[in-house]
């Protein structure tokens, strides 16, 4: 058994938590769950962050102590996360005596390492971000970078730690550790960051009163993003050095949105490398949630209404949404309409039905699970596809895609249904054909209960379900074929994901002009004579080379083989793949259309594709001989 120890941010107390928080929090609970389902000894942070002007200036406004104010934020977190089925092991909170304590150690190790000096600091401060904006960083209408805000000139004596002493070391770190900062994207921005040479960092506040005195001048406030670091370690009881602290130090994964990566992969390991401690193993950053392509702001009115969400779809549907939808380490923008699409596609029909139909088979021709005697056509192929669904999984959890994650599995999903639909199991409830039927439904059910193992980290509610309905009655999370016991007495209960009709969806009202006759009229006029859909030549083609093209954003070349020809096309996909992406891939392709020219580069055809809020590229569900017609 491993030990596994990852953290969230510690949040801002100066507000309650939006959906943008929720995203890094499932996020980091879904690893967590993940390790825990592997067996490995399991500690997941997640908190608030209590200190700082910020807090200070909001409880002012609230007119309220900063403690008190405080108070009233922390529960508004831990009710979150209880609703979102948050499996954190402890909810920091930086007025806790523990962290206090530990931060204050930490402090005074720091000073003793001779890397702390005091100086004045001049500058312009941002105060949402509470830091000086580097020289580097600052434009001439002094603005800062992330928030677009006016900057402060500010002049205070502050105490600096040494940051521009471990450049070479930390460049070293990071050149030589390639998983130390994940994505590659943001690697290669903080090795550009370090490349321009770093400055040494102010770690007190002299305007600041809310916060931890230094150990070593109480007359000055630790800034609070040096303190907030030390959380990490506080809350593994670094004042004492016991052994939750030997257990978990260091952490595996730091999990974050992109913007803070700076003071977690460059300023904390900095901080440690001078106490002579270890550094966390990976400092990983997702992409942030959007709304209509625009950042979440409380003061802007762009907020993502969850709780609608949530109790129209359930939370296991709103976390399934978020874990699948989004690439990881991409911004992705929040749509209900495709959380709904989501719902009814992947939830409701393909697992939902997939689990009602199977039961009710169970139900109505045997008592409890059927034995499983007689084998035959595809079982060796599903039981395989578990095997290499499972392994699957593991290197797609190492690379934080949980959505590649989800989708693995539910291609095994998908081909469970086909195989409910290959066998027409239903038919075979004849004496002389039921026990095959029974192993048909065997298999369905003992693939359903690993399915129901391998989704609990992402929607541990709905595993749950799944399991109660086969009739376990503890949670069996052995992934092996044939775990499943026959005799038990399963229970169909209500479907775990009732469809969802768009009508019951809130809808915007239409616009007065909108005449729906007309629209109706349209659709007819949509219908083609099947001699005109063949017409079309559709083929199979592979695609064996994509470069983009010089001036179109959008666009992408492609050389494609067909079998008995190779082509060159023009693919407006490139907002959604990247060329390397694409090599390899068989698509589909209208062999016959018309010649054309775009932008200069001579198009043989069009590839197909899906094309909505997003595009996705059409394909075969297996592979076919290159050339193959599609009809
Ligand atoms: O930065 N999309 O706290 P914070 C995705 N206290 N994630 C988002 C998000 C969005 N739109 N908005 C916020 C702080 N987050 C410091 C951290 S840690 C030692 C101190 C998440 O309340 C995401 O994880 O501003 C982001 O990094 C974090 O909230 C920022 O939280």
């Amino acid at each position: 058994m491993s030990a596994f120890y990852v953290t969230t941010p510690i949040y801002y107390a100066n507000a309650e938590p939006h959906a943008g928080h929720a995203y890094s929090t499932i996020i980091a609970d879904a690893l967590a769950r993940y390790h825990r389902l592997k067996g490995d000894d399991v500690f997941f942070l997640t908190g608030v962050d209590e200190h700082g002007a910020k807090i200070h200036e909001a409880a002012t406004d609230a007119g309220i102590s900063p403690q008190a104010y405080c108070d009233r934020i922390a529960p508004t977190f831990t009710k979150l996360w209880e609703r979102l089925n948050i499996s954190y092991d402890i909810f920091m909170r930086t007025t806790s005596n523990m962290h206090k304590r530990g931060a204050e150690k930490f402090l005074a190790a720091l000073y003793n390492s001779g890397d702390v000096y005091k100086g004045t600091y001049e500058g312009y401060y941002c105060r949402p971000c509470e830091r000086f904006v580097p020289e580097k960083e600052l434009t001439d209408e002094k603005i800062c970078p992330d928030h677009k805000l006016p900057l402060e000139w500010l002049e205070e004596e502050n105490y600096f730690f040494r940051l521009s002493k471990y450049q070479d070391r930390l460049l070293a770190h990071i050149q030589e550790t390639p998983e130390f900062i994940y994505p590659e994207s943001r690697r290669n921005e903080l090795l550009r960051v370090l490349e321009g040479g770093l400055e040494d960092v102010s770690i007190s506040r002299a305007s600041v009163s809310w916060g931890i005195p230094l150990p070593f001048d109480p007359d000055h406030i630790v800034y609070v993003w040096i303190e907030a670091l030390t959380n990490y370690m506080t809350a593994l009881d670094y004042e004492n050095e016991s052994d939750r602290y030997h257990t978990f130090w260091p952490a595996d994964v730091h999990m974050m949105a992109k913007e803070i990566t700076r003071f977690h992969a460059l300023i904390w390991p900095a901080m440690l490398m001078a106490v002579n401690l270890p550094l966390p193993k990976q400092i990983v950053a997702h992409g942030w949630l959007t709304k209509d392509g625009e950042a979440l702001s409380k003061t802007r009115g762009i907020f993502i209404d969850m709780d609608t969400d949530i109790e129209t779809y359930g939370l296991d549907a709103f976390r399934y949404y978020l874990l699948r939808e989004f690439s990881f380490g991409n911004d992705g923008d929040y749509r209900p309409a495709r959380l709904h699409a989501r719902y009814n596609a992947d939830l409701a029909n393909d697992l939902g039905n997939l689990l009602n139909r199977v039961l009710g088979l169970v139900n109505k021709n045997f008592e409890g699970v059927p034995t499983p005697t007689i084998p035959g056509e595809f079982d060796d192929e599903i039981k395989a596809m578990a095997q290499a669904t499972i392994d699957q999984l593991d290197a797609h959890i190492k690379t934080f895609a949980f959505d590649a994650a989800l989708e693995t599995i539910w291609e095994f999903v998908r081909r469970i249904n086909r195989y409910v639909q290959q066998t027409q199991v239903w038919t075979l409830a004849k004496p002389e054909t039921k026990p095959r039927m029974g192993t048909i439904l065997y298999n369905s059910l003992e693939a359903l209960r690993i399915i129901s193992v391998l989704i609990s980290p992402f929607i541990p509610d709905t595993a749950e379900k799944i399991q109660n309905q086969i009739g376990l009655t503890e949670f069996d999370t052995a992934t092996a074929w044939g775990g499943l016991s026959v005799g038990i007495e399963v229970s169909r209960g209500e479907p775990i994901f009732p469809r969802i009709d768009t009508k019951k969806q809130k809808q915007p009202q239409p616009k007065p002009e909108a005449k729906p006759k007309k629209k109706a009229e349209k659709k007819t006029t949509h219908l083609v004579a099947f001699a005109d859909f063949q017409k079309l030549d559709l083929r199979v083609a592979k695609i064996l080379a994509a470069e983009p093209i010089e001036g179109a954003d959008r666009l992408l070349k492609l050389q494609v083989d067909l079998g008995t020809e190779k082509r060159q096309l023009v693919a407006g996909i490139a907002e959604h793949y990247t060329p390397e992406e694409l090599v390899g891939k068989q698509v589909i392709v209208v062999a016959n259309l018309e010649p054309a020219t775009i932008r200069n580069v001579e198009s043989q055809g069009m590839v197909l594709a899906g094309s909505g809020d997003t595009v996705v590229l059409a394909t075969l569900e297996k592979e076919m001989p290159l050339g193959t017609q599609v009809r």
